[in-house]
């Protein structure tokens, strides 16, 4: 999970991971979270055991944050749409993604919105997904318990592709 302050990465991690509605504060203490996920892939049932890192979006943990990256598989980049501050400094997080992990970790952005102000346009996220070849999914108060799932299942399944893939 990476991506600025307050874009709700540690909200999504409660909600759909932990199921658990704690107060948030910002993340200080990061702990590797354990989730098995059931997936199908070419008709094949497959159990994955993720490992998440909710990492913190403050300024001055960025090289701490930089070492959770190493050898990731996958990560989901967080974005707050009513803030654009938050999506501008998407490309230098994803500079650090390519820094930090190999060339096939699948990356997804996701743009979270706290409220109806939407600042950050749709066409820019598209032209930013596009440009880079990233996944891409929108949560926001309503649709948080949706699509979870479906954001997991996505990623997971990217790195499956990859990861057999290699072995074949
Ligand atoms: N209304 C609303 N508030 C949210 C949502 N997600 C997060 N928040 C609030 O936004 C603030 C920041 O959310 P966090 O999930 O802690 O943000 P974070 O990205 O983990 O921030 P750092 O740990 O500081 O990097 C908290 O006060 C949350 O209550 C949401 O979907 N809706
Ligand atoms: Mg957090």
């Amino acid at each position: 999970m990476l991506g600025s302050q307050n874009t709700g990465k540690t909200h999504f991690v409660n909600t759909f991971i932990k199921n658990d509605s704690v107060e948030y504060n910002t993340t200080i203490d990061i702990e590797p979270i354990v989730k098995n996920i059931k997936i199908e892939y070419q008709n094949k049932q497959y159990t994955i055991r993720l490992q998440i890192w909710d990492t913190n979006g403050q300024e001055r943990f960025k090289c701490i944050t930089s070492l959770y990256l190493k050898n990731a598989s996958g990560v989901c980049l967080f974005c707050n749409e009513n803030d654009q501050e938050s999506f501008n400094k998407c490309s230098d997080y994803l500079k650090q993604v390519e820094e930090m992990c190999g060339p096939n970790t699948t990356v997804m952005l996701i743009g979270n919105q706290f409220s109806q102000e939407k600042v950050v346009q749709t066409d820019e996220l598209i032209q930013f997904v596009e440009q880079h070849n990233i996944l891409y999914s929108e949560i926001n108060n309503k649709s948080t318990s949706k699509n979870g799932d479906e954001i997991l299942q996505r990623i997971v399944t990217s790195i499956l592709q990859y990861k057999l893939n290699d072995v074949l």
